[in-house]
């Protein structure tokens, strides 16, 4: 007898966040690439104080297919990348997805600090000549590192964490596009993911939310990071 699938798949996947870019873009990407319809909420920043404690955790974003809910965006990232496909093709390649996720996690809380570091206009440009070339170094010694060397993070096609990696990227590029200018194999990675049709129409798209982060943050949320 057929197993039953345990999640309904044909559901259509709903995503709630804020009006951003933040932790929801690679979900949205996600959905783009595999030609996914989705529906969505964005919330405002001045509606969130009162919709908060609706939210189990307090946050988002969160996910939906019906009554399945998922919260935490790594979570969420590895669920899509189970459901399309897209976790590698064997155990060793699974793990690595697995450590290139976590170095990003590592990598997207450093600059996420910064970027809503209160003394940001202060530690900007040290960060910038000092720490960032570091990251980057590490960042590109480990997609040299892929055994296969297709130019994705992991085996020999794409995986959820090259969007995970892209996203990155794109969080680097409107900090210090010069910096990352000096990283020729990340700079070709990412040209090579957003020149995806799928991705390409998205990012060309006004779907796309404008700024990285709410208008908080000191670093994000301005139209230098549109
Ligand atoms: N544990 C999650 C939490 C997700 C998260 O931090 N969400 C933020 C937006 S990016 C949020 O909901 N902030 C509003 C709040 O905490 O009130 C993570 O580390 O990514």
């Amino acid at each position: 007898m057929a197993e039953k699938p345990d999640i309904e798949s044909s559901l259509t996947p709903h995503v709630t966040y804020f009006n951003v870019r933040g932790r929801a873009e690679v979900i949205r990407i996600l959905l783009e690439e595999t030609s996914t319809p989705y529906t969505e909420r964005r919330i405002t920043i001045d509606e969130w104080p009162l919709l908060k404690s609706n939210f189990t955790f307090g946050q988002i974003p969160v996910y939906e297919e019906g009554d399945f809910l998922l919260n935490q965006p790594n979570a969420i990232y590895r669920y899509l990348g189970r459901k399309f496909n897209l976790y590698g093709d064997s155990t060793l390649e699974h793990v690595r997805c697995d450590m290139v996720q976590e170095t990003f996690v590592d990598s997207q809380n450093t600059l996420g600090g910064l970027y809503w570091n209160p003394d940001f206009e202060k530690i900007r440009d040290e960060f910038e000549k000092d720490e960032l070339p570091v990251l980057l170094t590490r960042v590109e010694d480990l997609l040299a590192s892929n055994p296969i060397r297709s130019g994705f993070w992991v085996g020999s096609r794409l995986s959820f964490v090259d969007i995970i990696a892209w996203h990155f990227l794109d969080y680097v590029r409107p900090f210090s596009l010069q910096t990352l200018q000096q990283f020729d194999k990340l700079c070709q990675f990412k040209e090579r993911i957003e020149g995806r049709p799928r991705i390409k129409a998205y990012l060309q798209s006004s779907r796309r939310p404008k700024t990285l982060t709410v208008s908080l943050s000191p670093f994000g949320g301005t139209p230098e990071t549109s």
